[in-house]
């Protein structure tokens, strides 16, 4: 489905004037808003393919209905995400839940719906139907030559489907590890992952990206073979100039910096994509923002200083993509609330007083160095954030507009009730 211009055009007109207000006091307090709404507008953050459905957990899964069946699908969703808030311009595969049987019908269908194809993501965490061998005990760090092989395969026959797309890079996520004691060789399982790795670097065309993605436990329970930066960073770094960290936010053990582990990796230049959502325990599937927004402001603080040092365009040097998928939320409404969330910490980084922090910290004053972070923080800049989304042709109100079109039931009139998405 689609949403027509005119709808949007309406919606905006309703509420321009209480905008406008909101705007102008917003102006008043913030210095550089014009150049703050240039960079808000160009700022896209990829979405997901498999976050367009619902998200299981072990114990179920409640489907809403009208997820989309089909990659067509999965891209109209995205497409219809976009022109709600224009910020959402690009999607992320996951093969071979995603697996494009037409490339080029995929890539002109995306491209009318003014999508880009963000990271490719490879998947040797599950068995597919007809695999010759299985990943039970890992992928690439698996004991058994012929399984390593295999994961390497997929990895390049992944890479493949994505330069046929306009992709250039690829996430590897791996479920290695080891779930007792005794289980594996922490070193030899370390090297066979390293050198699957390496083979699969010689395979990435020159303008490509491999990130390496980490994450504490899961299904691992006792070790896992990417388990934090550190780890992820080895590698990385053994591999060359194309490969870097990805830091998924749900992916550390609780109370970990992550925003301390953002500035470093930037700093050595070795940060290279980013995959949003928050946690309350050990999750990575709660909607951005909803547990602990001061944390995503410091994390994007961190982000904007450590990108400026570097003279780095925020809006092109990472990769940016929300990483979640949802049991109780409508998976677009979501969706909508993450990037509205993003966006609001990135404002309030970009609104936070530089020159006063580090002058802050040059005389020890702690005190006056948490008032400046919190005075950003505490900033309501939603009107900028709005008003880059207008400017850009998006709704005002994205989330109203989605439930006044009832969006969600003409997509359920299409599609049924008992729709499944690939994905997990
Ligand atoms: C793993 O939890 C992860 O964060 C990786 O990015 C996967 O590719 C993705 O979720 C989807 O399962
Ligand atoms: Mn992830």
């Amino acid at each position: 489905m689609l949403l027509e211009k005119y709808k949007i055009d309406g919606h905006n007109e309703a509420l321009q004037k209480a905008h406008s207000n909101r705007l102008a006091y917003c102006n008043t307090n913030i210095e550089n808003a014009e150049s703050i709404i240039e960079k808000l507008v160009a700022f896209q953050i990829a979405i997901p393919s498999w976050a367009l459905g619902t998200g299981g957990t072990r114990f179920g899964r409640f489907s809403g209905g009208g997820e989309p069946r089909s990659l067509e699908e999965k891209i109209e969703d995205i497409g219809l995400l976009h022109a709600l808030n224009k910020s959402s311009g690009a999607i992320s595969l996951h093969i071979p839940w995603d697996i494009p049987e037409n490339p080029a019908h995929i890539k002109a269908l995306a491209a009318q719906h003014g999508l880009k194809f963000d990271a490719m993501n490879s998947n040797t965490f599950q068995d597919q139907p007809g695999q010759p061998l299985s990943y039970k005990f890992g992928s690439l760090q698996n004991v058994n030559k012929a399984i390593r092989r295999q994961a390497i395969d997929h990895n390049i026959e992944v890479i493949r489907h994505g330069v046929e797309l306009g992709s250039n890079s690829l996430t590897v996520w791996l479920s290695d590890g080891s779930c007792f004691p005794g289980q594996l060789n922490f070193r030899e399982a370390f090297q066979n992952t390293l050198s699957g790795l390496q083979e699969i670097y010689k395979a990435l065309p020159d303008n490509w990206k491999i990130f390496v993605e980490y994450k504490a436990y899961e299904p691992n329970f006792y070790s896992t073979t990417v388990g934090d930066w550190g780890q992820s960073y080895l590698y990385s770094s053994k591999l060359g100039d194309k490969a870097y960290t990805l830091v998924d936010l749900g992916h550390h053990l609780p109370n970990a910096n992550i925003e301390q582990i953002v500035s470093l990796l930037l700093m050595e230049g070795k940060l290279g994509g980013f995959h949003f959502n928050d946690s309350k325990y050990g999750d990575d599937d709660l909607t951005t923002g909803s547990i602990k927004p001061y944390q995503l402001y410091l994390i994007f603080n961190e982000l904007v200083e450590g990108m400026d040092a570097r003279g780095m365009d925020h809006a092109t040097d990472l990769g940016w993509m929300i990483d979640a998928s949802h049991n109780v939320k409508d998976p677009l409404e979501d969706l909508i609330q993450s990037v509205e969330a993003i966006l609001i910490a990135y404002t309030q980084a970009l609104i936070t007083d530089r020159k006063a922090l580090q002058e802050a910290r040059q005389n020890n004053d702690v005190v006056k160095a948490q008032e400046i972070l919190q005075h950003a923080f505490r900033t309501d800049v939603r009107p900028l954030v709005a008003e880059s989304r207008l400017r850009a042709g998006g709704a005002l109100d994205p989330i109203s507009l989605f439930r006044k079109e009832k969006v969600r039931e003409q997509l359920i009139k299409n599609r049924g009730t008992k729709t499944v998405a690939t994905g997990l």
